[in-house]
Formats: structure tokens, sequence, C-alpha cells
């Protein structure tokens, strides 16, 4: 039950009387300094700051190290671990049952990549209202550091493999298959993946977040593109993101012409402050240069990197009653006899 009476003195609460401990999860049982669990954190202050009820969220994953990462956090939340590379459907599923929770869903990129490549391409097609996120660090952290879909070509493994397959650049994948909302960032970067969150939260369609996200067992050496210190060298902002809920009400004061303001699905502002002046965020073209521009350099362009608003989510397309399905009686979902007569009419 969500309290919003006074809280004592001294105890930090959010807007609907939460304290931060109550959106953590189970501790951790991933390894120390993993790209995922600085992932985890900011899931949580994101959702507190935002003052979501946890009991409205549901967690989907799929197998991997990252996908063991929603017991650490939103512990009060639904949750559902799923198979490897199967988490869409299984999100599509759980929303279309019931429209008024807020799925959020964690891949990695060899989940995403490889084994679920179809049903991600599905999922970027449809525009479920998902915060989906590939915890991103180029192998397959859970069965040893093999390469991953993700892997640049030429990287090493430790053991002197190099990698001779061209990577998938799952952001570039999505803005071509449909996706509404896709942005990369860095485990590392605290303050740009906060507001990316939460800008993804807001935003009512998909939005994909892949984050870059160091194994530090097995892809953390020099020859990997996907280290801590390669991404760090390698990480080139594409400006400032800012981002003002709409419950906020504070007026922002920017530079025209170096500032892109969106406004998001529910009201609240994303501003992309410091952007090149020609770059558009709402272009797809645009984000499909920058993407190929940049990687063509070995850089990683991070940021909110595309959004379309105003299109019709998954749940909007199929017409759905405002009622959850799962919770609606019978005679509302199951039409008449009179009706089903008058259907076998008109078949004969
Ligand atoms: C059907 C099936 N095939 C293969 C596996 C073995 N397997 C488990 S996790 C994994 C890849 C994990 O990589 P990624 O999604 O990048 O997550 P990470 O562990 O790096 O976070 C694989 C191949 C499996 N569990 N199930
Ligand atoms: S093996 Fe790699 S991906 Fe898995 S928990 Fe350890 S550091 Fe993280």
């Amino acid at each position: 039950m969500t309290t919003t009476a006074a809280p004592p003195p001294g105890k930090k609460v959010n807007r609907i009387g939460l304290e931060l401990v109550e959106y953590k999860g189970g501790k951790t049982t991933l390894c120390a300094g993993c790209g995922h669990n600085a992932i985890s954190e900011r899931i949580v202050e994101a959702f507190y700051e935002m003052g979501i009820e946890p009991e409205r969220v549901v967690k989907l994953s799929g197998i991997g190290c990252s996908s063991k990462s929603p017991a650490y956090f939103l512990g009060r939340s639904h949750g559902f671990n799923s198979v490897h590379g199967r988490m869409p459907s299984v999100g599509t599923g759980a929303i279309l049952a019931n429209r008024q929770l807020l799925a959020i869903g964690v891949s990695g990129d060899g989940d995403t990549g490889a084994i679920g490549i179809g049903q991600f391409v599905h999922l970027m097609r449809r525009n479920l209202p998902i915060v989906y996120i590939i915890e991103d660090n180029g192998c397959y952290g859970l069965t040893k550091g093999q390469f991953s879909p993700t892997a640049d070509l030429g990287s090493r493994l430790k053991t002197g493999v190099v990698n001779d397959l061209p990577p998938i650049d799952t952001c570039a994948l999505a803005i071509e298959l449909g996706a509404t909302f896709v942005a990369r960032s860095f485990s590392g970067d605290k303050k740009q993946l906060l507001s990316i969150l939460k800008a993804a939260v807001s935003h009512g369609g998909t939005s994909m977040i892949d984050v870059l996200s160091p194994c530090v067992t097995f892809n953390d050496h020099e020859g990997s593109t996907k280290s801590y210190s390669y991404v760090k060298d390698h990480d080139e902002p594409l400006g400032e993101v800012s981002f003002v809920p709409y419950f906020d009400d504070i007026e922002v004061d920017y530079e025209p012409g170096t500032t892109k303001e969106v406004e998001m699905h529910d009201g609240s502002k994303l501003y992309l402050k410091k952007v090149a002046e020609n770059y558009d965020p709402t272009h797809k073209g645009a984000a499909l240069r920058l993407l190929r521009e940049t990687s063509e350099r070995g850089v990683y362009a991070t940021g909110v990197l595309y959004v379309e608003r105003n299109r019709p989510n998954l749940v909007e397309l199929l017409n759905l009653v405002d009622e959850p399905l799962a919770t609606l009686p019978l005679e509302r979902v199951r039409p008449p006899k009179a009706a089903l007569d008058e259907i076998m009419e008109s078949l004969r």
C-alpha cells in the first residue's frame, strides 16, 4: 500500500511517500564491478525519482548475467525471468493481459542479438509500451565470455582469439525497424543514464536503450572495444540529456539553436543540450547517419539518438478496452450466444 502521509522528520521520501530502499531488490550475485550492477542502481533511482508505484511495474528478462539483474531492483514489482531470447513475447502477453502495467525488460547483447534476434525485430516494429534495455558487454558473460553479435570486428578475447565477424548495431537496427525511442548510454555515466531511463519510462511506446556495460571478468582487457577504458575514451555524448517530469513544473532556460526540446507522451520534457545544430533527434535519417559515421571512426555516440512521437502503441492499435483483460468478467470477454449464432448463420 502506498502511503502519502507526511514522513517522519529526517526521512526522505518521493512524491508517493516511498523511500529509496523500497525500490531496491535482492543483493546482487553478479561480479563486483560488473556494469550491470550500475544499471540496476540507476533503475532503482529512476523509478524512485519518478514516484512510480513498484506494484504497477512488471520486470521481464531472458537468460544471462544481465537477465538475472531484475532480481536486484524493484523487489516489490511483478517479475518474469523467461526463456533465452524470448522476453519480448512474454512481455507482449503481460501487457496485452494488463495494459495498466508498466513494463521494463532487461536483456543482454547475446540474449537479444543472437538467439533472440527474431523476437527483438518484431518487438521494435510493434511499438509495445515497454522499456527494453540491452546490457551490452559484447560477450556471453554467463557462459564464460564467448563473443556475442555486438562484438566489434577485430576485437580480441583474453585468450587472443580475434572476432572476424561484423557487429550488429542494435540502435541502428531498432531505428531501421521502426522503434520509436532509441538511446545508447554507458553504465559508467550515471547522470546520462538516469535521465535516459526516466525519459524512456515516460515514452509510452517501445523505448530501446543499449547500455554499454563492461564485463569485468571476461571482456575488460586491452583489445576489447567494450572495456571500461575503451568506452570511456571513445564515448562521444550527443549532448547533455536533461529530463523534467510532468509533475515538476520547472521552466528551463536554454540557449536556442543548441538545445532540442522533446515533449514525451506523458507531458514530461526531454532537453538535449549542446547537440549539434543540424542534429534532429526526431529525424530517422540523421540518427542512422550519425550511427554510421561514429561507428566508422570506432567511437560510440551516446544519448537519445531518436524519438518518434505520436505513433500509436500496440495496445492502442489493437483498440483494447481500458480495463485490464486479465480481470474482465467472463460475460464481457465472451460474445453472447445470440452474437455467435448470428456469425454462424452468416457463414452458412
Ligand atoms: C536455449 C539456450 N541456449 C543457450 C543457452 C546458454 N546461454 C545462457 S546465457 C547465454 C548468453 C548470455 O549472454 P548475454 O545475453 O550477452 O548476457 P550476459 O551474460 O553477457 O549479461 C547463453 C548462450 C541457454 N541458457 N539457453
Ligand atoms: S561474468 Fe561478466 S557479465 Fe557476468 S556478472 Fe561477471 S562481470 Fe558481469
